[in-house]
């Protein structure tokens, strides 16, 4: 098989640079290791950036996520119980993030690239990328039984954090950043309507929790966690009672119900610099990973690819190679941005183990200082929108 570009994993950022490309008539092979109800099932993101919405729209991808998605103008955050609201629409001059999971965009996306006919191919075995560093890569890979090569012009690696791609670049050509958290957080899903009509962050003094939704009759809450925790000692009850105390005031009137998802996830830090070698381009998780805390990995998915997107459409209607030069310096500029917003989101809300009682006045001083400031209010909401496109 040939294509124009490879593309490794059918996340979000696989899918969504699939359609970039099929409207730009550039041709692309999606390669996914997993089934396509493993892919949809999922439950990961829930909150979108306007840049998001915007890159759907362009792919004429938004048609149920326009009829579906909760618009959301502010966010609260609930202080040892106590409650108050950041104006997001107010502060940045009429900006608002939409709610719509991941499972969603993630299904939207396959029924298109599938309407389309782009080569999508799920259950993918044993994924290599070989000579990525000379002009013509390919990759091999496994599917109903028969061993293929793909031939290309790139390949992009949207395989996520634990993917085939990242470790395709030698060790002596990249460099990474990490910070791993003592903690992770517990998710729950649960078809009850949601305690607000915005999500909270909440700091207790027991640690984080966050309420949010996927739908008027569709909640999902975490909990910030022990890494050494089990999910056999969090039974629902314990853990609706937990989200009383943590959320206080905002919880007042939350409906409880059986769990249909529960799951527990590490909180991680994590930058591979550059985002390029060779032919081979990193996008998403792939090269970067933020804790959830800023709502932040799904949207720099996307930003990744659009940017990638632009670079690649240059090379193959101009000729020029400026932007795939320069995609890696591009996207790594908005992905620090967003590191430092989650990993700074992060430290101001959960408890950390190393915590004395001055740190902790540190945490609830800043939280009084948001609270009484519109300066600080307007950074926030700045970042929690989503920077743009530079
Ligand atoms: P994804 O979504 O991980 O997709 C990568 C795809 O590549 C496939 N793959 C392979 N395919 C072929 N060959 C291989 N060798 C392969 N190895 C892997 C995988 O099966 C998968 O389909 O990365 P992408 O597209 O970059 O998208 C990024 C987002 O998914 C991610 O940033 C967010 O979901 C992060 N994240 C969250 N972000 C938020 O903003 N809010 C959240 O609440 C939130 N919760 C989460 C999360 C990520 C989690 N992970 C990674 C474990 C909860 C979890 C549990
Ligand atoms: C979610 O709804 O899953 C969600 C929302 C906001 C976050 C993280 C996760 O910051």
């Amino acid at each position: 098989m040939r294509t124009q570009v490879a593309i490794i994993g059918a996340g979000p950022a696989g899918l969504l640079l699939s359609q970039l490309l099929h409207i730009a008539k550039i041709e692309c092979v999606v390669l996914e290791r997993q089934d396509r109800a493993y892919v949809e099932a999922r439950v990961r993101a829930g909150v979108l950036e306007p840049v998001t919405v915007d890159l759907l729209g362009r792919v004429g991808v938004d048609a149920r996520l326009r009829r579906q998605g909760l618009r959301h103008d502010g966010f609260n955050f609930a202080v040892d119980g106590e409650v108050f609201r950041i104006d997001m629409a107010q502060l940045t001059g009429g900006l608002h993030v939409t709610v719509y999971g991941q499972t969603e965009v993630t299904r939207d996306l396959i029924d298109a690239a599938l309407e389309r006919g782009t080569p999508l191919f799920f259950e993918a075995q044993d994924v290599a990328l070989h000579d990525v560093d000379s002009a013509g890569p390919y990759v091999t890979f496994g599917a109903e039984g028969q061993a293929h090569r793909l031939d290309c012009d790139f390949i992009v690696g949207c395989d996520g954090f634990h993917g085939v791609s990242r470790p395709a670049i030698p060790e002596s050509a990249r460099r990474t950043f990490q910070r791993d958290y003592d903690f992770g957080w517990l998710g729950i899903l649960a078809d009850v309507p949601p305690c607000g009509e915005e999500l909270t962050y909440a700091n207790h003094e027991h640690g984080f929790a966050l309420a949010s939704m996927r739908s008027p009759t569709r909640s999902r809450y975490y909990l910030q966690c022990g890494l050494d925790e089990h999910l056999d000692a969090w039974p629902d009850e314990r853990i609706w009672d937990e989200l009383a105390v943590r959320l206080g005031q905002s919880a007042v009137g939350m409906i409880r119900g059986p769990s249909i998802e529960k799951g527990i996830a590490p909180l991680r830090s994590f930058v591979s610099e550059p985002m390029r070698y060779g032919r081979l381009f990193l996008a998403g998780d792939a090269a970067h990973i933020v804790p959830p805390t800023g709502a932040k990995g799904l949207n720099l998915a996307a930003s990744d690819v659009a940017f990638l997107s632009e670079a690649l459409v240059g090379w193959y209607r101009d000729h020029a190679d400026a932007g795939l030069e320069g995609y890696s310096a591009r996207s790594l500029s908005r992905v620090w941005k967003a590191e430092r917003f989650s990993w700074w989101l992060t430290g101001l809300t959960h408890r950390f183990p190393d915590m004395d009682p001055f740190a902790r006045k540190m945490q609830l001083a800043e939280l009084s200082y948001i609270r009484g400031s519109i300066a600080a209010q307007t950074t926030l909401a700045e970042n929690y929108v989503g920077l743009p496109l530079d």
